[in-house]
């Protein structure tokens, strides 16, 4: 998917597809980790309950490092620093999906918590997760949720938990005294001023949102790991969608096909909305409708990303619609191409955004076709598919980026983007969607063979005309009933 220029930050959040519900009452397996045993409910108390297992075959990240985070966040704002986390509001009746922020440094997906973290006078670290209480009429509805206690805090690793009516007392106790600050991150603007202002109306804040920004830009290895399947999960989707792909399809057929490999693969989602775009489609750069019939000699450009562990990958491949590029088709698919892995050859660290962009732009350029390239060449990837992040800050280690040259010509029906997820190695980069291929002729010896969405399915029986939806009116009264009761 293509950063807009200028950026829009809300995008991602204008994009949120879809959430199951049922999703809103897990702790994210990432954050649960391995640790947990996967039976017997713990027995505090001797009624707690806790949310189902989720799948746990994939790789996770651990509570420890999820509590390492907090603490680097607690010390990136200083000394006397008191911050404070916020999640989305719990809501049953909308769709919920955790602040990123907030689930990158508690791992918990469900509504209604908060967090307070500091240095402790005594110069320990201290951590409170808050949580509303147990509500056991609306686990009848929703499930079993997290709630203040033994069983949250192994859940979550945090090593306390406390009732949410206590947030404002707790950060209170921790303001009191010289030299002290309030920090907030977590979720959008509106939901810190609404929790705030009731807990504590006159301490001034500030915003820690640039510096959970900045530690989400350098991915973990764990991250790395959940990121690589991602990436693995949307390349096999678009493989398939290469066999699958054939004149007279709808775009809407082949977006099924890709979005069917995600599930197929444990990815919980799409990313982001796909972009299957074929013949005059091909040059819309956020054309999501899928509605249209491809035909021979087009190209489709597919601009898809599997959501998997809240990690999105983002890949684009361009292929032509019968199997075969035309001479045309093919050269600027090459051009492309060399644009693309120039661009990638630019990323190491001490680079940026900018300079790849300008490598991209340069080869387009001498090809002739320096009006056809409208957008960015990167941005950063991760848990948003456009991640936060300072956009002009230098690459580094374990910084992942989008590489996604295109050039795009309406008046031929033409449009070719291809679009890779690279990471910033201690020397280089490496492509990890290089499982997908790009190659011309590798495209065309794929695309020889059959795919899922070729397979044969029973045909729908119904007439075409339109049904009756009423009988018509019998011309004779029908006969009284008899009332037998
Ligand atoms: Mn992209």
């Amino acid at each position: 998917m293509i950063a807009a220029r200028p950026r829009l930050p809300l995008l991602r959040t204008l994009l949120r597809p879809a959430v199951a519900a049922g999703m809103a009452a897990l702790v994210a397996t990432a954050a649960v980790g391995a640790a947990r045993p996967s039976h017997a409910a713990p027995r505090d108390g001797g009624d707690e309950v806790r949310p189902p297992e989720p799948d746990q075959t994939g790789p996770g990240i651990g509570t420890d490092e999820l509590a390492s985070r907090r603490r680097r966040l607690v010390e990136a704002c200083g000394r006397g620093a008191v911050v404070c986390l916020i999640g989305k509001p719990a809501d049953d009746l909308e769709e919920f999906f955790q602040s990123p922020d907030f689930y990158y440094l508690t791992g918990i997906t469900e509504g209604g918590g908060a967090a307070a973290l500091r240095i402790g006078p005594d110069g320990a670290y201290e951590e409170v997760l808050f949580l509303p209480a147990r509500n056991r009429m609306q686990e009848q509805w929703d499930g079993p949720r997290l709630y203040p206690g033994a069983s949250a805090q192994r859940q979550t690793g945090f090593a306390a938990t406390a009732p949410k009516s206590r947030l404002g007392a707790t950060l209170t106790e921790w303001l009191a005294g010289e030299g002290k600050s309030l920090w907030v991150a977590g979720t959008d603007g509106r939901t810190v001023a609404d929790v705030l202002d009731r807990a504590l109306p006159d301490v001034e804040r500030k915003s820690a949102r640039s510096r959970v920004h900045a530690l989400r830009q350098i991915k973990s290895e764990a991250e790395v790991a959940i990121f690589t399947r991602a990436v693995e999960i949307t390349g096999a989707a678009l493989v398939e969608a290469m066999k699958s792909a054939a004149p007279k399809q709808g775009e809407w057929e082949l977006e099924a096909v890709i979005e069917y490999m995600f599930r197929r693969f444990g990815a919980e989602r799409f990313g982001f909305p796909s972009i299957v775009g074929s013949g005059p489609n091909s040059c819309v750069l956020h054309y999501n409708a899928s509605t249209r019939r491809m035909k021979a000699n087009e190209l489709v450009v597919c601009d898809v990303g599997a959501e998997y562990r809240r990690y999105t990958a983002d890949i684009t491949r361009t292929f032509p619609v019968s199997g075969k590029w035309s001479p045309r088709q093919r050269e600027i698919y090459e051009i492309v191409l060399r644009a693309q892995n120039e661009a990638m050859k630019a990323v190491r660290p001490g680079a940026t955004i900018r300079s790849v962009h300008s490598v991209a732009q340069r080869v387009i350029r001498e090809a002739g076709h320096g009006g056809r390239f409208p957008h960015g060449t990167s941005h950063w990837i991760g848990l948003e598919v456009h991640d936060v992040g300072d956009y002009s800050r230098r690459f580094e280690p374990g910084m992942i980026l989008s590489v996604e040259p295109g050039i795009y010509i309406p008046e031929e029906n033409i449009g070719v983007r291809i679009e890779d997820d690279v990471i910033v190695t201690r020397d280089g980069f490496v492509n990890l969607s290089e499982g997908c291929p790009r190659d011309p002729d590798e495209i065309e010896r794929i695309m020889a063979e059959g795919g899922v969405g070729n397979a044969r399915v029973a045909e729908l029986t119904s007439p075409n005309a339109r049904p009756e939806i009423r009988p018509e009116r019998p011309t004779q009264k029908p006969p009284t009933r008899k009332r037998i009761y």
